[in-house]
């Protein structure tokens, strides 16, 4: 099965994001019954899916899993749905645009559910021994634009491919000086790993 996985550039006071180290990680690294593309994608509201957007169109995946940073969330957090709002008055992305309360597609629904299998995926992860819930709010920032983007034109196209988006907390060293909670990329990978592993399986069980 073809996967593409996806990171974030680095934004507002943070210097890394580990959902990039992630992405550079999976770049190089293999993975038993998938061929997973990895790229990057900029912290941009405006061009934030552009590049997965085309991917879709010219490699045309099976799943699509987008990784994001989400700073004070203490597990893996599988994200159930994108919400039609683009809110972000004190975090200004990397080109400068702060919105307040904008429609990121006036003509689409209020909320789109992710299509990848988010409670299995995260009790799979559970029991893996990795901390992770669902979680119903991917926020109103990029990480929700990009999914919701995704959502949006892979349901406008009636493409069969699944996405959803898995927001992770930051490293201790980004905690460092803070009581944010954190968790080891080492454990962050492994979670990586398990997610391709149970998508790789269920795929396997539908043939
Ligand atoms: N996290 C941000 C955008 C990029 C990232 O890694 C978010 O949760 O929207």
């Amino acid at each position: 099965m073809k996967i593409l996985f996806t990171g974030f550039e680095p934004f507002g006071k943070m210097d890394k994001n580990p959902s990039w180290e992630l992405a550079e990680w999976v770049k190089q690294e293999k993975f038993p019954g998938a061929d997973v593309r990895a790229e990057g994608l900029p912290v941009i509201f405006q061009t934030c899916a552009h590049k997965a957007l085309d991917i879709i169109k010219s490699w045309n995946p099976d799943v699509v899993l987008h990784f994001g940073v989400a700073a004070g969330r203490q597990t893996i957090n599988i994200e159930q749905t994108a919400v039609n709002i683009e809110h972000a008055p004190d975090t200004p992305d990397n080109a400068g645009d702060a919105p307040a309360d904008r429609y990121i597609d006036s003509g689409g629904p209020d909320g789109i559910f992710a299509t990848i299998p988010v409670r299995n995926l995260t009790e799979n992860l559970q029991e893996a021994g990795i901390p992770a819930e669902v979680s119903y709010s991917a926020g109103t920032y990029i990480c929700n634009s990009t999914l919701y983007r995704v959502l949006r034109f892979i349901n406008d196209q009636e493409l069969s491919v699944k996405a959803g988006f898995i927001h992770v907390p930051v490293t201790p060293d980004m905690a460092s000086g803070s009581s944010l909670p954190s968790m080891d990329l080492e454990v962050q990978k492994r979670a990586v790993t398990q997610l391709i592993a149970t998508l790789v399986k269920e795929e396997e069980n539908r043939d």
